[in-house]
């Protein structure tokens, strides 16, 4: 078992009958959602909110029954992956593209948990490029910005070459920014750029990371 495995599966301590549960994206949700549904089998009973078109796949593929966003007035808890996590659990998000979605299902949840292995434990943030999702109208124009920034920005292109797009049908420029000194502030910030939909920092949006070791043991923080 490695860690993300590990992690996965711990996650389903979390879940009781009767539950609406966020679901997110990433390869460690997905050790998780192989869990959830060894516990439908069992007799689970459970209702998934996913956070993109993958997991929404992967929830049909093992039978995990969804409703939207839009027709749920609350959702219990949410299980979701992160690209790096700080000692204060402000995270990077959106490595897979989600980012939109998952903060979306997470702003809606009474509780959020985080799902990761060792790597993404991080004493700063910033080593791994903070994904900002743009709108393609004038998306050069907010490039230019970051750029006169110093944020070193990158379209995020696909494997063909073509700009990536996101399941809202928008770009992402990563930004390299190496160490965020602070993670508040610069969300802040980009909350405020025309253009930005979303950025990829999530601030005080985890209750709870479940940090998956390769030997299999769990760290909470
Ligand atoms: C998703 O999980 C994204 O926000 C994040 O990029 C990804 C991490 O993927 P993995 O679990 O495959 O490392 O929630």
């Amino acid at each position: 078992m490695n860690g993300k495995e590990a992690a996965g599966r711990k996650a389903i301590d979390e879940i009781s009958d009767g539950m609406t549960v966020g679901l997110g994206t990433g390869s460690t949700v997905y050790y998780f959602l192989q869990a959830l549904a060894e516990k439908m089998a069992d007799g689970l009973s459970v209702t998934g909110v996913a956070t993109s078109e993958k997991t929404v796949a992967l929830a049909k593929e093992w039978n995990i029954p969804m409703v939207s966003l839009n027709s749920v007035s609350r959702i219990d808890v949410t299980i979701d992956g992160a690209d790096e996590c700080d000692p204060s659990l402000d995270g990077i998000k959106g490595g897979g593209g989600a980012l939109l979605y998952e903060k979306l299902v997470a702003k809606a949840s009474e509780k959020r948990i985080w799902i990761v292995d060792d790597r993404k434990k991080v004493e700063q943030l910033g080593h791994f490029p903070l994904p900002v999702e743009v709108i393609p109208f004038g998306w050069k124009k907010v490039q230019a910005l970051m750029e006169n920034k110093q944020y070193h920005p990158a379209l995020r292109r696909n494997e063909t070459g073509e700009p990536f797009i996101t399941d809202a049908g928008h770009y992402i420029l990563d930004l390299h920014l190496e160490k965020i000194q602070n993670a508040a502030a610069l969300a802040d910030e980009l909350d405020h750029v025309t253009g930005i939909v979303e950025h990829g920092l999530f601030v005080d949006m985890t209750d709870k990371v479940l940090i998956g070791y390769p030997d299999g043991h769990i760290e909470t923080i």
